[in-house]
């Protein structure tokens, strides 16, 4: 009789938000980036996908249902994530004959954010990391989160960096295949454990423009830019290095927040412009100044990924002076408090 086993595997991954950001790709096929990046994973206990990876000859065909609704899988991403999975489990499978030949089955995945998909919240970094993940446990390989990271970045490019806890670097790489296009692992979340995001829902609306579409205009037609992948990035990447070794936070912050301008700066410079920030972004970058001020000192960092939701860092002994100041000035907006969390979470194997 036909083996149908059903072989089943889960894990969880986190959101993380970029500190010095990624925008532009070198290579669209492969997502190898124009610069290198650095993020910060936030807490599963507070923003996470949960993924179940499954496989049996009993299935019809690949698929995938994304909080609770089918999902096509026939993009070039998703199909070159299962594709390099199964290559991985087939040498497996090649050098010991008594392994079952998951590699030949039909995959099932299945998907769950605890957010809103809609808030724009960095959800396909969090989703290509879980389903890289959790198909990883599935075929139990023995790749590292720096070897599964290749597979991840041509899901998503940021979704490279959520492999890992903590803070999270993805050098760019020089090489044509990208094989050198990776994350590495800048500081355990534990290094520096009082860093806390607070994020704010400026709107749950869809974005415009996506991140991949924005970002090939922005490399077509804006001559900023150039300089932001020569010199601004270059140099933002040694700072905020040295700023989570040293637990500096007010460099952290500058650094944050210059990056976070600057790449927005190279969305007002791409023909046409393309405009992430609205009145309420700006609210909240000028209550962060305003708290700054008050306080005598850099206490928040806002950061702005490619939609109007605003990221604000702060560490906890200062709380009271931010949390406080948004609750006055940003009363109605709605948001979530985030500590800074570990990496993919394996559920069971
Ligand atoms: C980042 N963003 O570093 C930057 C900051 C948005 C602004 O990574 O085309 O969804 O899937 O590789 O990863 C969003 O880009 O783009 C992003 P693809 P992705 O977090």
């Amino acid at each position: 009789m036909a083996d149908t086993t059903v072989y089943r595997a889960g894990t969880t991954a986190p959101v993380n938000i970029a500190v010095v950001k990624y925008w532009g790709k070198r290579d669209a096929k492969l997502n190898l980036p124009t610069n290198s990046s650095i993020s910060v994973t936030l807490s599963q206990a507070d923003l996470r996908t949960l993924t179940t990876a499954s496989c049996s000859t009993a299935f019809a065909e690949d698929s995938l249902t994304l909080n609770g609704e089918p999902s096509d899988i026939s993009g070039a991403r998703t199909q070159a994530c299962f594709r390099e999975l199964r290559a991985r489990r087939a040498a497996l499978e090649a050098a010991n004959s008594s392994l079952p030949k998951l590699s030949a089955m039909p995959l099932k995945i299945v998907s769950e954010n605890n957010f809103p998909t809609a808030a724009g919240l960095a959800s396909s970094a969090a989703g290509f990391a879980a389903l890289v993940q959790a198909i990883a446990n599935l075929y139990a390989l023995p790749d590292s989160p720096a070897d599964l990271s290749l597979v991840a970045r041509q899901g998503s490019g940021s979704a490279c960096r959520s492999l890992f806890g903590g803070y999270v670097a993805w050098r760019m790489g020089k090489k044509a295949d990208g094989s050198d296009s990776k994350a590495d692992l800048v500081a355990e979340a534990s290094h520096w454990p009082s860093m806390r995001a607070l994020i704010l829902v400026a709107s749950a609306a869809k974005k415009g423009v996506s991140s991949t579409s924005g970002m090939q205009q922005t490399v077509a037609t804006s001559g900023l830019f150039k300089e932001r992948i020569e010199r601004i990035v270059p140099d933002n990447m040694v700072a905020m290095e040295e700023a989570i070794h040293n637990r500096d936070f007010e460099k952290f912050a500058e650094v944050s927040m210059r990056d976070s301008n600057s790449f927005h700066a190279c969305c007002a410079d791409t023909y046409p412009p393309i405009f992430y920030m609205n009145d309420v972004s700006r609210a909240a970058i000028r209550a962060v100044e305003s708290i700054n001020t008050k306080a005598g000192k850099t206490v928040a960092a806002y950061t702005f990924d490619a939609g109007p939701n605003c990221v604000v860092y702060y560490l906890e002994e200062n709380k009271d002076a931010v949390l406080g100041a948004f609750s006055e000035t940003l009363g109605s907006t709605s948001g979530w408090k985030a500590g800074v969390g570990s990496s993919a979470g394996v559920l069971d194997e």
